[in-house]
């Protein structure tokens, strides 16, 4: 078939694919409308005053005339509260069972008839009228939740509700899972539904794939995370607050969230923004830590006509002497695009070319798509029938979406059976050679020129036995497929650590694995929305993710990809990829300058390697994500709230990638201390701002004084980089040394450093003492 001819048929197939697509639209719409009435009258509630009490371990129900509120401090000063009724369980997003209550939080009358729980770290105030205020303990408001307000159908079914909030005047927002906006999220209306954004995104594009209820909240009073535990349809409109000058009067910053439906209660976590997220992980489960090499650089391709070609791209990145941990198989390597199959026609020997690839070093990751292509004969439309796998509506008929293979079926992840019967299609993923795994399209997508792509809201659930529609499930669809996946990996696998990533999911993904940006558009705007995206989602408590260097819809200029190429070496998922029609992404497609400067990016992403998995340890041991906002120390320095430029790489390193065309010098904000140019060893002091070079050969990147950094030495073993700390202060850090892809304890390496008289020492914390450290120390940063 010649390029003409290949075109035509892809066109020719987009237009009946169109013409599937807008009948399958139909056919939702109509289904939605038979099951899901219009609601009809509704009658307002709010929960009126309060009526009594009943002290339970940890706080106790505080009941008004139309509702109750039961308040739980949890030991580790994490505060719960639900209304109507509502308990921490069920949840998709807790770890297992709910922390247990604090012993010394009780609840006692407060003022005006109030009443209130007062723990070692967190005061809890509730109103007569039902306002719930958390405080510091010296008293300070760090959020106040007014009274909610419900609406319930007159014929019955799920009430909608709205629960406002208020925070201080110079508060900021972030979070929310991937936005495209931020990573300070910008006044405005953000919506939780996760959504395929149609073929790409830049900044302001929202939602995308990944939402979540959770807001972590900067103010000078501290830092504090929120959690509305509900998985159904909703917005959120958030307003930043202004301070007013001289009169006094502040314009509080206020948070508007309204649900379609499900339960009315919130988690809160305060502290600093180590201790917010250390107890934020202990909630929602520790991150998995990827094995080492999905640390190293990967490469992806939608549109790899055949084996050789995937062998060829390899052996260019071989022939370069450029590192390359793993390749990504797309859905082109799928026999008509059906999950869990492959075309034997262009990879007649898969096995063999993945251990082929195996034994130079490079590991081969296989997509997986949800939908199934419904159709007799297909094996796996056809055990998923016999195993009642597939999401049906509410007169049990399967519900049919239009996906890449044609009419699809899709899995109901929410049923713990049907994640055990699609784990084990994962054993035919690791017979073709795959290490790891990468879902795709499951927000879950179906194509649809019109209104929602997505499965009909009234297509039936299974919830955990505990049944319902999709209005309920959708946004936990991509996590209970994640779910489905690791455990699988797990069961085939047990002495592996799973590689697996995903592009929707919901709070507590990060317990099965990463995520990437999805398709980021392909320009400088996309490369400043895919640094945002992966900050908003460490703060979630997601810290593996990355985007698709290069952006994934156009070909980007030379300088666009050097740029993104050279952020991507800083983040946890570093792969290139790109669309079908989109272009290469091999770093020599960009003329010699680029593959020189892409080299060095490479080469130091390698030596940096040692740094990596000590940051996937510590975000699992600790809940620090590897990429966090450079107010991270310091959330007192307002101006560091603002930067949306800039990153700290664990505790050591602050990254200025470079998002604009044409800049060779750009401004950094530091936060307070001594910071190294590591190019040019120069020192530069915050907190404030600083000017320094960015060359299109690399981007800035800042070390702490102090600081200790693990890095591969020239003979490959493990050496420490230590930046030297200021006179009179002490530094140091933390390292956790490779352990191989196993489960083998991690062992975390302590080290402290000092400046005496001219001299940098170097010493390993062992137990109560100290002693010389065993590794290779390189000193940097002195005169
Ligand atoms: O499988 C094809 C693509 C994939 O390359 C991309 O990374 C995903 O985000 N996939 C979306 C489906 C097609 C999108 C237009």
């Amino acid at each position: 078939m010649d390029g003409h001819e290949f075109v035509r048929s892809v066109r020719d197939l987009a237009t009946r694919r169109g013409l599937r697509a807008a009948r399958s639209a139909w056919r939702g719409r109509r289904t939605d409308a038979r099951s899901l009435p219009a609601r009809g009258a509704e009658r307002a509630r709010v929960p009126g005053s309060v009526a009594g009490v009943e002290p339970l371990p940890g706080g106790g129900v505080v009941r008004f005339a139309r509702s109750e509120l039961r308040i739980l401090v949890a030991s580790g000063g994490a505060v719960f509260w639900g209304w109507d009724g509502a308990d921490p369980e069920p949840s998709y997003a807790l770890a297992g069972t709910a922390p247990e209550a604090d012993p010394r939080a009780q609840l006692e009358p407060d003022k005006d008839c109030g009443w209130r729980v007062v723990s070692e770290r967190v005061t809890v105030e509730v109103s007569r009228h039902g306002a719930v205020e958390v405080r510091t303990p010296g008293g300070v408001v760090l959020r106040r939740d007014l009274p909610p307000r419900w609406w319930e159908p007159v014929r019955g079914g799920p009430a909608r509700w709205v629960q406002r909030t208020e925070v201080a005047a110079d508060a900021r927002f972030f979070g929310l899972g991937g936005r495209s906006a931020g990573p300070r999220l910008p006044s405005g209306e953000y919506s939780l539904w996760n959504t395929d954004p149609r073929g790409s995104f830049g900044p302001g594009d929202d939602p995308l794939s990944i939402t979540m209820p959770v807001q972590v909240v900067v103010a000078d009073a501290g830092t504090h995370l929120a959690f509305y535990d509900n998985t159904w349809e909703g917005r959120v409109v958030l307003r930043e607050g202004a301070e007013g000058e001289g009169s006094g009067h502040d314009r509080p910053g206020t948070s508007v969230l309204r649900m379609d439906g499900g339960p009315l209660r919130c988690w809160v976590v305060v502290g600093t923004p180590a201790r917010v997220l250390a107890r934020w992980s202990r909630l929602t489960g520790p991150a998995a830590v990827p094995p080492s090499w999905a640390l190293g650089p990967q490469h992806a391709r939608w549109g790899f006509g055949n084996q050789e070609e995937v062998r060829r791209v390899v052996a260019g990145y071989r022939e370069r002497n450029l590192p390359l941990s793993a390749v990504h198989l797309d859905i082109d390597h799928y026999d008509g695009h059906r999950v869990f199959t492959v075309d034997r026609r262009r990879f007649p020997d898969l096995p063999a070319l993945a251990g082929e690839l195996r034994d130079a070093g490079v590991r081969t990751v296989s997509i997986v798509d949800p939908a199934v292509k419904a159709e007799p004969g297909n094996a796996v439309y056809d055990s998923g029938r016999r195993a009642g796998a597939f999401v049906r509506d509410a007169r049990g008929r399967e519900v049919r979406g239009e996906v890449w293979p044609g009419a699809c079926a899709y899995p109901d992840f929410t049923d713990p059976q049907v994640r055990r019967w699609w784990g084990r299609w994962y054993e035919e993923r690791l017979a073709q050679g795959f290490s790891g795994v990468w879902h795709d399209m499951n927000e879950p997508v179906s194509f649809a020129p019109f209104g929602d792509m997505t499965l009909p809201r009234s297509a039936r659930h299974a919830l955990e036995g505990r049944g319902g529609d999709h209005r309920e499930a959708h946004n936990v669809y991509g996590l209970t497929m994640a779910r489905a996946g690791y455990e699988a990996l797990r069961r085939l696998r047990p002495r592996e650590r799973p590689f697996l990533f995903t592009r929707s999911g919901w709070v507590g993904m990060q317990r099965y694995g990463g995520t990437w940006s999805g398709d980021v558009a392909s320009g400088w705007p996309g490369l400043r929305a895919s640094l945002a995206l992966v900050v908003g989602l460490g703060l979630c408590g997601v810290p593996y993710s990355g985007p698709d260097v290069g952006g994934f819809d156009a070909v980007p200029s030379p300088e666009l990809y050097l740029r993104w190429f050279q952020l991507g070496a800083y983040l946890p998922l570093f792969r290139t990829h790109s669309a079908i029609d989109a272009g290469r992404r091999e770093p020599w497609e960009f003329g010699p300058e680029v593959l020189r400067h892409a080299r060095a990016a490479l080469v130091e992403r390698e030596r940096l390697r040692p740094y990596f998995v000590t940051l996937a340890h510590l975000a699992r041991l600790t809940g620090a994500p590897y990429v966090r906002p450079v107010w991270w120390g310091a959330p007192e320095d307002r101006a560091l709230r603002e930067c949306d430029d800039a990153f700290l790489l664990g505790d050591a390193l602050l990254v200025a990638p470079v998002l604009e065309a044409g800049v060779e010098r750009r401004t950094v904000r530091l936060p307070r201390g001594r910071w190294y140019d590591t190019a040019t060893g120069r020192a530069h002091h915050g907190p404030g701002q600083v000017e320094v070079a960015a060359p299109l050969s690399r981007v800035p990147v800042l070390a702490r004084a102090g600081s200790v950094v693990p890095v591969r030495g020239a003979d490959g073993r493990l050496e420490l980089e230590v930046w030297a700390p200021v006179e009179g202060r002490k530094g140091g850090g933390l390292v956790v040394p490779d352990q191989g892809d196993g489960w083998a304890r991690a062992e975390v390496e302590r080290y402290a450093t000092r400046l005496t008289k001219g001299r940098v020492v170097v010493k390993q914390i062992r137990g109560d003492g100290t002693a010389a450290p065993r590794r290779r120390v390189r000193v940097r940063g002195l005169p």
